[in-house]
């Protein structure tokens, strides 16, 4: 057994006996309220739903298990994974012990999954053809094996973790994959047994990197993007997904779909763009002026800024301002970089003046494009794959966390739209 399993089935029992008699005792307990504008705009505010794997107070972004972002920036993925199934940081040896049970497993992936992923027409988006291997590996769930034969119900985070660390395990080499096909790259680069996960998977992809910054940076993305509480699309979809006791490869698909939307992952992809329009409309780095006027002219088109605003911050993301600051470390002299840079200055003022924005600064996606475009990715549509690999971890965890304390099924309440008409007119 695992480390991690060990750690977990050690702290489970009284976590589950804890939220049960909580829940007995103040289950009746109101919490809050409802309103007509909560119901209709996407349940905003609405705090009807359990994460304990981190949390996003609007005026601090986001703490995992307690700890804020910020301090977690030197931390390996890895440690994050861990951070997150357990609520504690592991000690070294238990670091290598997760870390050399993902190895194990990395080395089991189905061959079928590049079959699956060769039957697609190159061209399909990379999200999709992620979404569709994860989904294809479906066949190998420990916990639909299991539940078939009828395991307890105190026992569904065992397959669940099981499942998770597979997916964990085989996502990197599938998500390199994706890139060197769909983007003529060359051959599949094999995984380096000395390296790290997030350092094999920069390796995989096969970006030239002689200063180990591009690992660096991988690293660094892998963590800043694992979790951001619960109810964020791709997060809630999996948990709503995974409440139906669908495994974790049906669950975390799910979920990457969501983040395939241009308002929620996609938006990395968008966001260069944006900043490479601007650079190339005014041929080269645009001045302050320039940018003020291109972002308000992308508003006045109808179109966001991609890049800044969030439906839960009210300030600078710390995601960003750990890739701003990585940035100024390793590339402060590109013009992308410095264009992100420029746009930090003068975009919030300019989104400060539309009443309805709620959040006029810059959330993760501003910065991060401009770092992988620096190292030479510069396909866009890629960008989100990288998010996917590392919101695994927020998602896998999740799922091991609700399956642990035997969360039931999702099933909110929906109305027509005639029943709140009604309820308004009371
Ligand atoms: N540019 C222009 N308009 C913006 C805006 C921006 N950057 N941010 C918000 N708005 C607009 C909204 O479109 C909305 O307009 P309508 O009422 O006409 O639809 C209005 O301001 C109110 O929005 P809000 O309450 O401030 O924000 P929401 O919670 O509705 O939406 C979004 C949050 C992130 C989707 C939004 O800020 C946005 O579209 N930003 C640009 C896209 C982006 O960067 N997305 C990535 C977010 C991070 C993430 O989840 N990554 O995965």
């Amino acid at each position: 057994m695992s480390m991690l399993e060990k750690v977990l089935q050690k702290q489970i029992p009284e976590m589950r006996n804890d939220i049960k008699a909580f829940v007995k005792e103040h289950g009746a307990k109101v919490i809050g309220e409802l309103t007509i504008g909560a119901a209709f705009g996407g349940m905003r505010g609405l705090k009807a739903m359990v994460c304990d794997t981190s949390e996003v107070p609007p005026d601090k972004g986001l703490i995992i298990r307690g700890i804020p972002i910020a301090q977690l920036t030197s931390k390996l993925p890895e440690e994050i994974f861990w951070l997150l199934c357990v609520g504690t940081l592991p000690n070294a040896e238990e670091l290598k012990d997760l870390q050399a049970d993902l190895k194990a497993r990395a080395k089991k992936l189905p061959k079928y999954a590049f079959d699956v992923l060769d039957a697609m027409p190159k061209d399909s988006h990379p999200m999709c053809q992620l979404d569709t291997a994860i989904l294809a590996l479906e066949r190998e769930s420990a916990f639909r094996a299991n539940y078939t034969e009828g395991m307890k119900k105190d026992d569904y985070w065992v397959p669940m973790l099981e499942d998770s660390l597979n997916i964990m395990a085989w996502m990197p080499e599938i998500a390199a994959y994706i890139y060197r096909k769909s983007f003529n790259k060359g051959p599949r680069i094999p995984a380096d047994p000395n390296l790290d996960w997030g350092g094999n998977y920069a390796h995989m992809l096969g970006i030239p990197d002689p200063t180990g910054e591009f690992k660096n940076l991988m690293r660094l993305y892998l963590t800043l993007h694992s979790d951001h509480e619960g109810g964020n699309v791709s997060a809630h979809t999996c948990h709503c997904v995974g409440s139906a006791l669908s495994d974790a490869y049906y669950s975390v698909s799910a979920g990457l779909n969501g983040l395939a939307g241009p308002l929620h992952g996609l938006a990395n992809q968008e966001c260069l763009g944006w900043i490479l329009e601007t650079m190339e409309k005014f041929g080269g780095a645009p001045t302050e002026e320039q940018l003020a006027k291109y972002a308000q002219d992308t508003l006045n088109s109808g179109k966001v800024v991609p890049g800044y605003g969030h439906a839960v911050l009210r300030i600078t993301d710390p995601r960003f301002d750990a890739f701003h600051a990585f940035g100024a470390k390793v590339c402060p002299d590109d013009p992308t970089y410095k264009t992100v840079a420029r746009v930090f200055k003068v975009v919030p003022e300019v989104l400060k003046q539309v009443q309805k924005i709620k959040d006029p600064w810059p959330n993760v996606d501003a910065a991060s494009g401009c770092l992988l475009y620096h190292f030479g990715m510069k396909e866009f549509s890629y960008y989100t794959v990288l998010f996917s690999v590392s919101r695994t971890m927020g998602m896998a965890s999740q799922l091991v966390v609700a399956r642990a304390w035997g969360e039931p099924i999702e099933r909110p309440k929906s109305m027509p739209t005639a029943w709140f008409k009604a309820q308004a007119a009371k």
